[in-house]
Order: structure tokens, then C-alpha cells, then sequence
């Protein structure tokens, strides 16, 4: 994921820009233009058409809107791409005649991030894509170190946290179901202990690797903790989410993990709950999940346990250190 994210940032994939114009005359030159320099060319000759590409999820990272356009204009769309602050960047060069400096200023306040003077200088025009495209590279590199692990590519715990709860609201309106799951690596220490902490670091990237690769696209995997996984699934059911959980616990273990540092059998253990109903609560499906994963634990390890969203246990917050001193104390968990 982290490698594909950063694939058209790094040259091995063309950069694609939207370009929307009106004129035909204009719009062949500056397409043949960006073709020129390997971008990858949308275009279209309308806002409303430019609007549908630019609020559409891949969207281009780059636009060319002229300014004096049917339907939209340049300035609108600006507008209205700003106004989305959920979306993904995109860096917006508008395309005018308007030339006085009023103008200029009207165009740079409704979002624009340049602007390009009509009839355009060819080179003029190359440099400030080229300028456009290394602020879109920024973003995306703050993007990426702002929400992934690093050490894995997986989601940050900030953001499966964040996922499952959109995911915990949604299903509460929609009446559907979220499968969560929560997974540790067993006696992960003895991995840092045999292979050193390096080695370890690889025990943790290919068990995560293997794990997420048998999720299905639209479930998301987190680094909750050091060797500790969050993982979230939309419109899950218990079954679902039991099968899911069964599958990762048994790609872990069924080859040993290879690292320069030397060979070594792992295990998982998961805790998994699905939640279902109006009063579905991400904090309360967390608990739930932990407390299972907690009597995985005590069972053996390399298994999986169920609980029952109904009964979600007592009010309790089990991480790492307290599973610890709950194991060695007389439980006071349901086990
Ligand atoms: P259990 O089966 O009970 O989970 O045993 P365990 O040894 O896996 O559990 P414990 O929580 O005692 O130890 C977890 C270890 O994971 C301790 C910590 O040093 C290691 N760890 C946490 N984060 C990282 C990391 O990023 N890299 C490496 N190499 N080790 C890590
Ligand atoms: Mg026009
Ligand atoms: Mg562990
Ligand atoms: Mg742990």
C-alpha cells in the first residue's frame, strides 16, 4: 500500500493532471504540452465536467482550470475544492486572460494555488507544473508519515482508531455490523531475545504482511501497539469476523518467518468481536476484543476466541502491562 502510494510520486508512474478548457485550440496545446513532459492527461471542456473529475476519489493530483468556463468557472471550482476538507490535495493552476492585479488577487483568494497568463509560454508553463507537482509530492509524503506505521506501511494506531470509529458509526445508521479484531504476536519477546531487535523488526513487518494479505480490500489493519494489530471489518458479522481472525492466526503459523538475522517459527493470538445495533461503541469493542484476546492468551496461544457483543465484560482498559499483571494475579476478568 505504502509502495503504491508513493509510486506516482517517484517517477515509475506518469504524474496525471486534469486540464479543463473550452477552447478546443487551447486545450490540443496544452494537452499536447503535458504530453509532452509524460504527464497523464485528463481533460474536459466544462466546469461541471471538471467538477465530477475533481470530487471524484482519484482524482488527479494536478488541475489546469481556466478561468472563463460554461457551467463552473475556474474561480467556482477553486471555491469548491477548497470547501471539501476531507479530500486529498490537489494543486490548482488556473488559466486566465484576466491580467490585472484585482483579478490575480480574486483568483489566488477563491483556492488557486498559481496562475497562468493566456496565450501561455510553453516553458513558463512546464516550470510551474513542475512546481505544482513537487508541492503535490509534499503532501503526500506528510500524508503518508502522518498516518502510517512506519516500520510496517499499516495504518497508525491514530488512524485504525479513527477508521473504526466511522466504521462503528456507520454501521449503527446503516443497522449493519463491524467485525473487530485484535491480534498479538506470542512470546514475541523470544524473537528479539534470538534474532536481536533488528531481526525482530522483520518478524514484525512479514507476520503483518502475511496477516493483512488475507483480509479483504475494504478491511483495514493497524499497528495498535509494539507487536499488537487492530483490525477493523466493515459489515462483518460474528462468522465473518471468527473466519477472518482464523485465517490470519493460520497464516502466521503455517511456515516460519525467514530474516537475515535468522529463521523462526511465530504465532498470533486474536480476540474478535462483532458489533451490531443502534449502540454500537468503538471503545466498548475494543474492551471486548481485548478481554477475548486476553483469554487466547491464557488457553494457549495461536488461537482465536470470540466474544459476545451483547456482554462486552467489565469496564476495563487491558493493555500490554495490565494483561501482564492480570496473568499473574488472581483474574478478576471473566476467563
Ligand atoms: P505474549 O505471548 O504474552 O504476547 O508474549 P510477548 O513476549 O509477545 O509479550 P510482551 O508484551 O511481554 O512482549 C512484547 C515484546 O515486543 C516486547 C517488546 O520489546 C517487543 N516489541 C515491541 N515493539 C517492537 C518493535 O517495534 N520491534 C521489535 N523488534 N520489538 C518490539
Ligand atoms: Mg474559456
Ligand atoms: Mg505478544
Ligand atoms: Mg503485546
Amino acid at each position: 500500500m505504502l509502495v503504491q502510494a508513493l509510486g506516482g510520486l517517484t517517477g515509475r508512474c506518469p504524474v496525471r493532471i486534469l486540464i479543463a478548457e473550452d477552447d478546443p485550440t487551447t486545450l490540443l496545446m496544452l494537452e499536447r504540452a503535458a504530453k509532452d513532459w509524460q504527464y497523464e492527461v485528463v481533460s474536459v471542456r466544462d466546469g461541471n465536467a471538471a467538477w465530477d473529475v475533481l470530487r471524484s476519489a482519484d482524482s488527479p493530483p494536478l488541475a489546469l482550470l481556466d478561468w472563463m468556463m460554461p457551467a463552473l468557472s475556474g474561480i467556482e471550482l477553486c471555491r469548491k475544492v477548497r470547501q471539501e476538507s476531507e479530500a486529498p490535495f490537489i494543486y490548482l493552476v488556473l488559466l486566465t486572460g484576466k491580467v490585472t492585479t484585482r483579478d490575480i488577487v480574486q483568483g489566488m483568494e477563491s483556492g488557486a494555488d498559481d496562475y497562468l497568463r493566456k496565450p501561455f509560454d510553453r516553458q513558463e508553463l512546464k516550470v510551474r507544473l513542475r512546481a505544482g507537482q513537487r508541492i503535490v509530492e509534499l503532501h503526500e509524503t506528510l500524508r503518508i508519515q502522518a498516518t502510517r506505521d512506519t516500520l510496517t506501511g499499516l495504518w497508525n494506531r491514530r488512524m485504525i482508531l479513527d477508521i473504526l470509529g466511522r466504521e462503528c458509526a456507520r454501521a449503527a445508521r446503516e443497522g449493519t455490523s463491524v467485525g473487530v479484531i485484535m491480534a498479538d504476536l506470542d512470546h514475541f519477546k523470544q524473537a528479539n531475545d534470538s534474532l536481536g531487535h533488528l531481526g525482530g523488526d522483520a518478524v514484525l513487518v512479514e507476520a503483518s504482511r502475511r496477516m493483512n494479505s488475507v483480509l479483504r480490500p475494504y478491511d483495514a489493519m493497524g499497528r495498535y501497539g509494539g507487536e499488537e494489530f487492530l483490525i477493523v471489518l466493515p459489515g462483518c458479522d460474528q462468522a465473518g469476523t471468527e473466519a477472518a481472525a482464523q485465517r490470519m492466526r493460520q497464516v502466521v503459523q503455517e511456515a516460519e518467518i525467514a530474516t537475515p538475522a535468522g529463521v523462526i517459527p511465530i504465532t498470533v493470538s486474536l480476540g474478535a468481536v462483532a458489533g451490531e445495533g443502534t449502540t454500537i461503541d468503538a471503545e466498548a469493542l475494543i474492551r471486548t476484543a481485548d478481554l477475548a484476546l486476553y483469554r487466547a492468551k491464557r488457553a494457549g496461544r495461536n488461537r482465536v476466541e470470540m466474544a459476545n457483543s451483547s456482554s462486552p465484560g467489565p469496564s476495563l482498559n487491558l493493555g500490554d502491562a495490565q494483561l501482564e499483571i492480570a496473568a499473574s494475579s488472581p483474574s478478576p476478568c471473566p476467563v
